[in-house]
Formats: structure tokens, C-alpha cells, sequence
């Protein structure tokens, strides 16, 4: 069937490098392509060079379950993730595209008095800030997901749940190509299979970058390294308060549709969605252990099988067919670092862990202002690294959803 899918035109070019570029993003996933593509476009800086050592979503971005929504507590957070919201809305339009963005709604699932108290103050602040959000009850759950045990005899009965009717998931490698076959059509160069190996730094400031393939130079450095930030902070000279952990998932066997909507429970700890192709996609935390393995450990598998035949005791006989893991960068306070750094014309954007997909273009498009301004955005504005010295943390360790 594939013998007529010959001689497709190529979505993006494989330049050789230049001496000189304006902007240098070091690092192709979702964040690095989508920062370039809005560099490109909205603000006319087309002579730029997004660097991958492997290929274009090898990393985090190609690795996560696809999860997308923007219920987020503290307003700081809200206003990020709702504007990645706004932007997914208009996407496979803007790209021309088709990212699959499928706005099935999430529920965020309580099984405790506590768990409910924590949904009811995250749905309030939410509606505060103009993000859609309801807080159901056990009863509401059950209506939307009929097949879920809801019942009192469950050994953690489900009380209720949050529930964002926008939030949903997307495709996740189409949003790396779509960003990239966007960013190539306005002129920037892709360069896969290209290591950042150091930094050129002189007086303070940035002015290249030392790569497998040769030096190369710019004046404006953005990371978006992911779980590899804090290799890059060190050639940098300073460090980050990251940690590199495995996150991993898994999918099943593909099954008849059976479950439209995305259900996430950070108490039993697991979550579960159907991705279109009929697969159960699924996870749960982080691997407690640092590592830079793109894969996980036995227990965590069994630990999130484990959460999720306790919710969905209908699934416990489907076969699982894969299971992966990639790297992410967590921080403190749950929440990114889109930065200055002590070396000038040198950026950040990083410390996304376990919830960055959602963030993809909403990052992009923030980062992109800040670097082409050498002024960070005022939505990036308080996700500076230089708020663990002052202290001026946002903690969403309970928006999160998968524990860390
Ligand atoms: P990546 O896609 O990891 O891109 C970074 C790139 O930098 C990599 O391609 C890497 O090769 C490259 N790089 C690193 N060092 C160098 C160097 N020295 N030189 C050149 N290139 C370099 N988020 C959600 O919102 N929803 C979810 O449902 C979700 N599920 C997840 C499930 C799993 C199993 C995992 C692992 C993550 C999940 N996430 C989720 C998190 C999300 O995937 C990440 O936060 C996001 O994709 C980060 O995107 P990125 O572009 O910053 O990073
Ligand atoms: O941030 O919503 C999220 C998420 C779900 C699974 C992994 N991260």
C-alpha cells in the first residue's frame, strides 16, 4: 500500500551551516522549533540557526502522553499556560498543519476531603482568571466516564474531580514538524545531528557557540535543552537549580474507542487517555532516581499499572505493547525558567519536567519576544531563574498532576 508514497517533497531543508547567525536556539524540540518559527514570523529575525544534536523531537517533546490544558493555580502560571491554551485553539491554522488538537476536556480526579479542597480552590482561581473549569462531584464523574469504578467499594473512592472542558491532547511529533517545516519556510536553518559543545564567551557576553560540526556564532543564545539544561548551564559557567530525572509511559494494544476524555489522578497516581489510533496512553511520576536514560524502571511501570486497574478495573486484561521514557528538567517550585542568565545575550528556557507539552506554543511565542527584544516578556517575566535568590517562587506542585 505504501508502494505509491514515493518522492515526497522534503518539509524541511538540511543546510549546511553558516559562520554567523542573529539567533542561536540549542536544542529541536517542540519549545526550540516553535521559539524560531515565532522569531521567524512575528517578529522578522529570519536569520536564525535552531541546533539538535539528534533529530528534530528525539527529545522530551516526541516522548510525552500529549496532555494539554491550562489549569493552573497562581495567576502567574494561568496567564502562561492560558495563552499556550489560545494559541493550540488556532494551531493546525496558523501552521497549516494538522496537529490533531483535540479538545476532549481533562479531569483531574479527587479521592480524599483534602484532594476536593485543593480541586475547589484551583477551579475558583481558575474562573478568577477566565479559565473554563468545574468542580463535579462523584456522581458528575461517573456520567462522563461510565466506565470508570466510581463506586463506594473502591479502596480510594473517587469524590469528584476538576474538569477543564477546553483542555484535551494533541499529536505530539506533528507539533515538532509543523513548527519546523513553519520555522524552515521563513528561512531558519535546521541543523539536526549538530551538538552544542561549549559556549564563546568573552567579557561577559555571549558570541557563539563550539559544536561538533564547528564553531558557530551569534550574539543571541536561547537553550531549550530540556532534561540537558543544566549540562549547558555548567558550559555556561553557572548552575541551575534542576534535577534530571527518567519520566516514563506506556501505550497498550489498540482497542475499540471506549474513553473520550482524559482522566488524570495525582492520589491513586496514574493517568489515562485513548489516543485516536484506539491506544490507551499512560503514565504516572517521575523515576525517584537522576538520570539521563531515555527510559525508566520496572517498579514505576507497576506502580502506574497498578493506579489505573484500581480506577479502571475494566482495562486489567489489555496488553501493553510499548513503554518509553525521556528526561525532564525539574525545578523547585514546579514551575519553568525562561531566563537571562549571568552571561549576556545568553537565555534559558527550561526546568518545564513533567508538564511542558501543554506549554509548547505559548513558550514559544513568549521566549521569541524575549529574545528578540533583550527584554524577557511579562509573561516570562516571573519565571526568572534569579527568583530562587529572592525567593519569589510559584508553587504548582498541586497543578502539576504527576507527582514530582
Ligand atoms: P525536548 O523535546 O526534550 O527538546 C530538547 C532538545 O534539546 C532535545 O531534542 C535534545 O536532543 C536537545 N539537546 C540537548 N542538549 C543539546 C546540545 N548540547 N546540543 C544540541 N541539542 C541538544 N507535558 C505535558 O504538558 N503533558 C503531558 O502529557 C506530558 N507527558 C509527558 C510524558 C513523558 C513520558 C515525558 C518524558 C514528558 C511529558 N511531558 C508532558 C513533558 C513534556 O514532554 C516536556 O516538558 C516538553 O516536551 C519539553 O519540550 P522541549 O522542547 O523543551 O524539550
Ligand atoms: O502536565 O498535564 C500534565 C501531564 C500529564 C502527564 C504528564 N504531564
Amino acid at each position: 500500500a505504501l508502494s505509491h508514497h514515493e518522492n515526497w517533497q522534503r518539509q524541511w531543508r538540511n543546510p549546511t551551516p553558516k559562520k554567523q547567525y542573529d539567533v542561536i536556539i540549542v536544542g529541536g524540540g517542540g519549545h526550540g522549533l516553535a521559539t524560531a518559527y515565532y522569531l521567524a514570523k512575528e517578529f522578522g529575525i529570519k536569520n536564525v540557526a535552531v541546533i539538535e544534536k539528534g533529530w528534530l523531537g528525539g527529545g522530551n517533546t516526541a516522548r510525552n502522553t500529549t496532555i494539554v490544558r491550562s489549569n493552573y493555580l497562581w495567576d502567574e502560571s494561568a496567564a502562561l499556560y492560558e495563552h499556550s491554551m489560545k494559541l493550540w485553539e488556532g494551531l493546525s491554522q496558523d501552521l497549516n498543519y494538522n496537529v490533531m488538537f483535540s479538545q476532549r476536556g481533562v479531569l483531574n480526579v479527587g479521592h480524599t476531603l483534602q484532594d476536593m479542597r485543593d480541586i475547589q480552590r484551583r477551579v475558583n482561581a481558575n474562573r478568577l482568571n477566565g479559565i473554563d473549569g468545574e468542580v463535579l462531584d462523584a456522581k458528575g464523574v461517573q456520567e462522563l466516564v461510565p466506565i470508570m469504578d466510581c463506586s463506594k467499594n473502591a479502596r480510594y473512592p473517587v469524590m469528584g474531580a476538576s474538569w477543564q472542558p477546553r483542555a484535551g491532547v494533541a499529536r505530539h511529533d506533528a507539533v515538532a514538524w509543523g513548527y519546523a517545516r513553519g520555522a524552515d519556510a521563513h528561512g531558519v536553518d535546521i541543523l539536526q545531528q549538530t551538538e552544542v559543545t561549549g559556549f564563546k564567551i568573552r567579557d561577559g557576553q555571549i558570541y557563539g557557540v563550539h559544536t561538533n560540526r564547528g564553531d558557530i556564532e551569534a550574539k543571541t543564545v536561547g537553550c531549550v535543552a530540556a532534561g540537558n539544561s543544566s549540562v549547558l548551564a555548567k558550559m555556561g559557567g553557572f548552575k541551575l537549580p534542576l534535577e534530571s530525572h527518567p519520566l516514563q509511559a506506556l501505550v497498550s494494544e489498540p482497542i475499540k474507542p471506549i474513553l473520550d476524555t482524559v482522566v488524570m489522578s495525582n492520589h491513586v497516581h496514574g493517568y489515562i487517555s485513548q489516543s485516536d489510533k484506539g491506544d490507551l496512553v499512560i503514565g504516572a511520576g517521575i523515576d525517584g532516581y537522576n538520570g539521563y536514560g531515555q527510559r525508566g524502571s520496572y517498579p514505576t511501570v507497576e506502580h502506574t499499572l497498578q493506579a489505573i486497574v484500581e480506577m479502571f478495573p475494566i482495562f486489567s486484561r489489555v496488553r501493553m505493547n510499548r513503554q518509553w521514557g525521556g528526561i525532564v528538567d525539574t525545578c523547585p517550585d514546579a514551575c519553568p525558567i525562561m531566563s537571562k542568565t549571568p552571561v549576556k545575550g545568553l537565555y534559558f528556557n527550561c526546568g518545564w519536567g513533567t508538564g511542558g507539552f501543554k506549554a509548547t506554543p505559548g513558550s514559544g511565542h513568549v521566549f521569541a519576544a524575549s529574545l528578540a527584544k533583550g527584554e524577557m516578556h511579562p509573561i516570562a517575566e516571573p519565571f526568572s531563574m534569579f527568583r530562587f535568590h529572592s525567593g519569589a517562587l510559584i508553587d504548582e506542585h498541586g497543578a502539576a498532576g504527576v507527582a514530582h
